[in-house]
């Protein structure tokens, strides 16, 4: 069976799991469906993949049954992490769209109470941890990696906050975006998922840890230079989001990097119609973008990137076989993405 079919088959069980625990605490049946409709949501699964798939490119033979299904549970636990910051991300940045459908706190009947549907999402990642990887060696590292996680996205969130709040174009720096992007997705999107890897099949030492935490966070960083892009040039069919990054004023590569190249007319549009909510202004801004040619400018940057990220890798895993090949294999996810 193919990683994602295997995966994809562990997440019913997890959910029963959660059900029958529910049930021992004596909830109503009636509200055990709403507590687990925002877990099967769906998405990429990138997250979750990696998980298994460092799994079975790190050891030089196959898994075995038990293996599977341990670093499938750590996946689905990743995407769980994911859609509780999702469902918050989307109220904070007012999002209409997730994953082609109306965003979770936008569904009928939803509403605020998404908030808490978030936080049950997150806890039950403790649950089902216990449940399977309590009497573990490794346990406390796991939670450990949960915990760090969580701090890192909501500090990188705070940043993307405030400083949307807070600054116009001409004052946000690629200093600070790569502080937002390094830790509201990169840990928790490549690193994390990584990390859970090899603390479970306990192949983690101080230097493995630090080379492919530098790289992944590296990686993570242009994957959130992809995710900006496709928030103005993607196509909505595709990405199942509509995007909102020029009317939220956010810190996005492409806006820093348009502002640079603009004329000093182009600037003043930009001040006008940036970080403004109405469409027409938010029309004026991507026009402005386009004059710069930043689609051009973007597809140079990925290229180089993804080139430069090929030569990090030899350089600082050319050593260390099995990782040198983790690193290849979640490199292959974030080339040249549309979604
Ligand atoms: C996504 O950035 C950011 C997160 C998922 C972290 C959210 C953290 C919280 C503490 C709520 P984004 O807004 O660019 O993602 P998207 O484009 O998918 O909305
Ligand atoms: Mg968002
Ligand atoms: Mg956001
Ligand atoms: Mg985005």
């Amino acid at each position: 069976m193919a990683d994602r079919e295997t995966f994809q088959a562990v997440l019913p069980s997890i959910l029963t799991d959660l059900e029958q625990d529910l049930t021992r605490k004596g909830m109503p049946e009636a509200l055990t469906d709403r507590f687990l409709a925002p877990m099967s949501k769906g998405g990429k699964l990138n997250r979750g993949l990696i998980v298994l798939n460092t799994g079975h490119v790190l050891l030089h033979r196959p898994l075995t049954t038990i293996e599977i299904r341990h670093l499938s549970i750590l996946g689905w636990l990743t995407e769980f992490f994911q859609a509780s910051y999702l469902i918050w991300d989307d109220i904070m940045d007012a999002s209409e769209y997730r994953r082609g459908q109306p965003c979770w706190y936008r569904r009928e009947g939803v509403g605020l109470s998404a908030v808490n549907d978030g936080c049950l999402v997150k806890s039950s990642i403790m649950v089902i941890l216990q449940q399977y990887f309590g009497n573990r060696p490794e346990y406390a590292q796991l939670v450990e990696l949960f915990h760090e996680a969580s701090f890192r996205t909501e500090l990188g969130q705070l940043a993307d906050m405030t400083t949307s709040d807070e600054c116009n174009l001409a004052e946000m720096t690629m200093e600070r975006y790569k502080f937002i992007s390094e830790n509201k997705t990169a840990f928790y999107s490549f690193y994390l998922p990584v990390a859970l890897a090899l603390q479970y099949l306990q192949r983690t030492t101080e230097q493995n840890l630090a080379i492919v935490r530098e790289l992944l966070l590296h990686m993570g960083w242009c994957f959130q230079v992809q995710d900006d892009y496709l928030d103005v040039f993607g196509d909505p069919r595709v990405t199942g989001k509509v995007g909102t990054d020029i009317r939220d004023n956010k810190c996005s590569w492409i806006a820093l990097r348009a502002f640079e190249l603009c004329s000093s007319e182009q600037k003043a549009v930009l001040r006008l119609c940036y970080g403004r909510p109405d469409m027409g202004k938010e029309a004026r801004a991507k026009e402005v973008f386009c004059q710069v040619d930043i689609e051009g400018v973007f597809r140079n940057f990925e290229m180089a990137e993804l080139d430069n990220l090929e030569k990090r890798i030899e350089e600082v895993a050319g050593d260390h076989e099995p990782l040198k090949d983790v690193l290849w294999s979640v490199l292959e996810k974030i080339s040249r993405r549309d979604k």
